[in-house]
């Protein structure tokens, strides 16, 4: 089946010198002969009037064919670039539809890129977060995600998956040959090097995806420690309440605050501890809960009573901490950041502001922010997601070597491994997953 044209304002609303309006589909020479009169030469600038259906002028401007399948969605793609007035816009929008296209829906024209094979699904999504990008950085990361970056990361996966895949299963196809794969030292050793790698690019990924969406910082400590102080100093305002009176802060702050150009959301809570008051109860409950979402967590104590031992189990595993020693100011110190053996330690005050600096930098570092971006790249959640999955699988096909299951039990895992990193680029998408990511993007892309 032929899918319909689709016509699209590629200009965000409003008035403006130049407006576009885009098509794309087996209907566009018919429209171009209608609108312009005349056929024009692919990828030749042409100045013509543009006419409606009773030969009256809309407007004039220049026409651009791509004749497929040099395009950008790889079919027939007209652009009538008029002047940048919505009703004008809409005129010669309209007079497509006349012609047989329809409006096309957000992301169509990108999804028809993906479709015919001129984007993976990596680039495709690198195009919506070029447009959405809020700092310079974010910017660049997406660009380099649309020129493949990232894309060729998974496809280096993929290809030394295959080769493990393809030395398993030529045991299975060979029993005979007696391979024995628990004691076959080079799958061991590949299997362990393609665990590496992902673990590498999921690292990797993760940067990328803080760059993309922000980093979610979580202030929590014992109650009293500056918290709510720190929350305010860094976001500039008085958004927290402070008082000396600890169990002050009961529900979660957030607030969205850039630090030099890095979007950080910053959640205050309840200080920790036990308590016979139903609403802290409440809080400390929430606290805890946001503890399992954070990026980073800043775990705040006041260098005047000392660090407090922090009962295990307060912080959740797995998610990175900063120690922050608050109000060195009492005690005359000086602000400094430390690697002790629990991680890195912050000294600093929140009243004199003294330290602020360092943590502001820390926060940039943690999110690779400002360091050297040449060879990063944009990613988003559900990419870390796959990325992740697939590492399961990976480590579940290492446990089966060692426990000297059959090959078969391996080899169905690094199917399953293969599966989930096929997904970021969309080797192997559902349907419905190419909805959700589609409609994400603007109209007119
Ligand atoms: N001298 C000094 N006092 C501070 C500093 N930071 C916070 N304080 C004081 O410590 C008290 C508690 O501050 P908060 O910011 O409310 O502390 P919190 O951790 O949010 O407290 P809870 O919400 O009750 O858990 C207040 O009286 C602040 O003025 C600091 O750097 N130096
Ligand atoms: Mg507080």
């Amino acid at each position: 089946m032929i899918p319909e044209t689709i016509a699209a304002v590629a200009t965000p609303p409003g008035k403006g010198g130049v407006g576009i309006v885009r098509v794309s589909g087996s209907l566009v020479p018919a429209i171009v002969q209608a609108i312009l009169g005349h056929s024009v030469k692919p990828r030749m600038a042409s100045f013509s009037v543009f006419r409606d259906a009773a030969g009256d002028f809309i407007d004039e401007g220049i026409a651009l064919f791509f004749k497929a399948p040099q395009s950008f969605t790889g079919e027939d793609v007209l652009e009538l670039q008029g002047h940048g007035g919505s009703v004008v816009l809409d005129l010669i929008l309209r007079r497509c539809l006349e012609l047989g296209a329809r409006v096309a829906r957000p992301g169509e024209f990108t999804e028809r890129a993906y479709l015919n094979g001129k984007l993976d699904l990596a680039q495709a999504e690198a195009v919506a977060d070029l447009i959405e990008s809020s700092t310079a950085l974010a910017a660049r990361l997406a660009g380099q995600s649309l020129q493949g970056v990232f894309s060729r990361r998974i496809d280096g996966l993929l290809e030394q998956l295959v080769q493990l895949r393809i030395l398993i299963e030529a045991t299975l196809d060979f029993p005979d040959e007696e391979i024995d794969i628990a004691t076959d030292s080079s799958v061991r050793h590949d299997l362990r090097q393609l665990i590496d790698a992902t673990q590498q690019l999921i690292a990797e990924a993760h940067q990328g995806q803080m760059l993309r969406d922000g980093l979610t910082v979580v202030i929590a400590g014992l109650p009293n420690v500056g918290k709510s102080s720190i929350l305010n100093a860094l976001s500039c305002t008085d958004a927290a309440i402070v008082t000396p009176i600890p169990g002050t802060t009961r529900d979660l702050l957030r607030l969205d605050i850039q630090v030099n150009g890095l979007p950080v959301r910053i959640v205050d809570t309840a200080g920790i501890r036990h308590t016979d008051d139903p609403v802290e109860r409440e809080g400390v409950r929430r606290a805890r809960e946001q503890l399992t979402r954070a990026d980073l967590i800043l775990w705040v104590e006041d260098t005047v009573a000392g660090s407090e031992p922090m009962s295990n189990g307060q912080i959740p595993l797995g998610c990175p901490v900063t120690y922050v020693r608050n109000k060195i100011d009492v005690m005359n110190l000086e602000p400094q950041q430390t690697a002790s053996n629990r991680g890195t330690e912050i000294s600093l005050s929140a009243t004199t502001g003294a330290g602020l600096d360092l943590l502001r930098d820390h926060l940039k570092a943690h999110a690779g922010f400002g360091s050297n971006p040449e060879g990063a790249f944009i990613a988003r959640r559900r990419h870390l997601d796959a990325l992740t999955r697939g590492l399961q699988c990976l480590e579940v096909a290492r446990q089966r070597i060692i426990d000297q299951m059959g090959a078969e039990f391996v080899a169905e895992e690094l199917l399953q491994a293969q599966q989930a990193f096929g997904e970021v680029t969309g080797q192997f998408t559902p349907d419905d997953l190419l909805g959700r990511i589609f409609s994400g993007f603007c109209i007119g892309k």
